[in-house]
């Protein structure tokens, strides 16, 4: 399973405050105009942004330096420098984010609390500096004094993700499991006409959905499980721990055997040996190879005998029912994220999340020196 992990290296900088300005009113018929230089701009904030469409690290390899924009600085005319735009880096679901260097955890969106879309305001800009504005007095009418701005931090961070599949295929030996992760995704898993191809887990990233409302779903290719595979039968079902927090199944039925009548009771009885949570799941049934002739007729008996069940033949050969499939997980996966969250929802209500950093509380005080500033951070176990 640790194989799974994806992690990215990247640094990430606050800007820094604009410098103050010292400048003074020139205007006709005022002798002598008072101080106008305005104060810097303060610089953005290094944010880090949960999207839930999001299933991997591979975007933070692409770029892995992330700057907020520096604030600017202040002008004459009591003009104020402009605030610097933040820079705003998505993650998805589950991710840890450590220091780079000392291994340290800075914040866990894992658990359940990470389903919750939120901002986490990580560092924040620097201050912008005073303009000679601000230091008149009445012993110094013309101030030549302006503050500069304070710098942004830079901070080289870990963010690690410990990928979990949305949907684990589950199913006898030889039912199609592999052939349908080689179909929906990148994944190459060996595919062969006999019993226990699969030794080790596979995943894959299937896309459904155009770009603006695409989204990965993770496939969780697993062994075949057979009668008896809770005593050690086969494989046995350790396996199963692999796909114990999906967020939904997958159960495919060879509709070419003759098994395919009791195919589907037996892998409920193992999987409830394993966990009986794994029979909360949401989940499907796929009657599959239905471009066989002696599939024919069958997913029809499949349908009467389950009544309850949300059924659908496919086969990876002919093509038949790929497309609705790859829906029928989308909406799948989107329903049992949204049960996760109202979860997530009530849950932060709970006091036991009190030492939780919310997204204010999170916000770094500039003037702190860092390493205190972390200290409190790291959310105590
Ligand atoms: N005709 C037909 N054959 C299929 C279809 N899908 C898979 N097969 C064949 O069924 C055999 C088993 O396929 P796999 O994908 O390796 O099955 P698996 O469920 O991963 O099997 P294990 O890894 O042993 O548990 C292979 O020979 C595939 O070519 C299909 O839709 N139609
Ligand atoms: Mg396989």
């Amino acid at each position: 399973m640790q194989k799974f992990a994806d992690e990215a290296l990247i640094e990430v900088s606050s800007g820094s405050g604009g410098n103050g300005c010292v400048a003074f009113r020139r205007e006709k018929y005022v002798p002598k105009g008072g101080p106008a230089g305005g104060d810097g701009g303060r610089g953005g904030a290094v944010v880090f942004t949960i999207r839930r469409n999001l299933r991997t690290l591979a975007h933070l390899r692409y770029a892995h330096t992330f700057k907020a924009e520096n604030g600017r600085d202040g002008e004459g005319g009591g003009r104020y420098g402009r605030n610097g735009g933040d820079v705003v880096i998505p993650l998805p679901p589950g991710t840890l984010i450590r220091d780079a260097e000392s291994g340290e955890l800075i914040r866990d969106f894992s658990g359940k609390q990470g389903f919750a879309e939120e901002d986490f305001v990580f560092l924040k800009g620097g201050n912008g500096g005073w303009g000679n504005i601000h230091f008149k007095s009445s012993v110094n009418q013309a101030p030549r004094r302006a503050l500069p701005g304070k710098p942004g931090q830079t901070v080289q961070l870990r963010v690690e993700l410990q990928i979990m599949a949305d949907v684990g295929l589950v199913g006898f030996p030889n039912a199609g499991k592999s052939s349908l992760l080689d179909r929906f995704t990148n994944a190459r898993p060996k595919i062969a006409p006999y019993p226990f191809t699969t030794k080790i887990p596979n995943l894959g990233v299937l896309t459904v959905g155009a770009n603006d409302r695409g989204r990965d779903i993770i496939l969780a290719d697993i062994p075949g499980l057979i009668e008896g595979a809770s005593q050690g039968a086969g494989l046995g079902i350790r396996f199963l721990k692999h796909i114990s927090r999906t967020a939904a199944l997958a159960f495919l039925v060879d509709l070419s055997d003759d098994n395919y009548l009791t195919a589907f009771d037996v892998l409920l009885k193992e999987l409830e040996a394993f966990s009986p949570a794994m029979l909360e799941k949401k989940r499907l049934l796929l009657g599959t190879k239905t471009d066989l002739d002696e599939s024919a007729g069958r997913l029809a008996e499949l349908s009467a005998k389950y009544p309850a069940e949300q059924i659908r033949g496919i086969s990876v050969f002919s093509g038949e029912g790929i497309k609705e499939l790859a829906e029928d997980l989308l909406r799948l996966t989107e329903a049992a994220e949204k049960e996760a969250a109202a979860e997530a929802g009530a849950f932060a209500g709970d006091d036991t999340f009190a030492t939780d950093v919310s997204a204010e509380d999170g916000e770094f005080a500039a003037d702190e020196d860092f390493a205190d500033v972390l200290d409190g951070e790291v959310p105590q176990e």
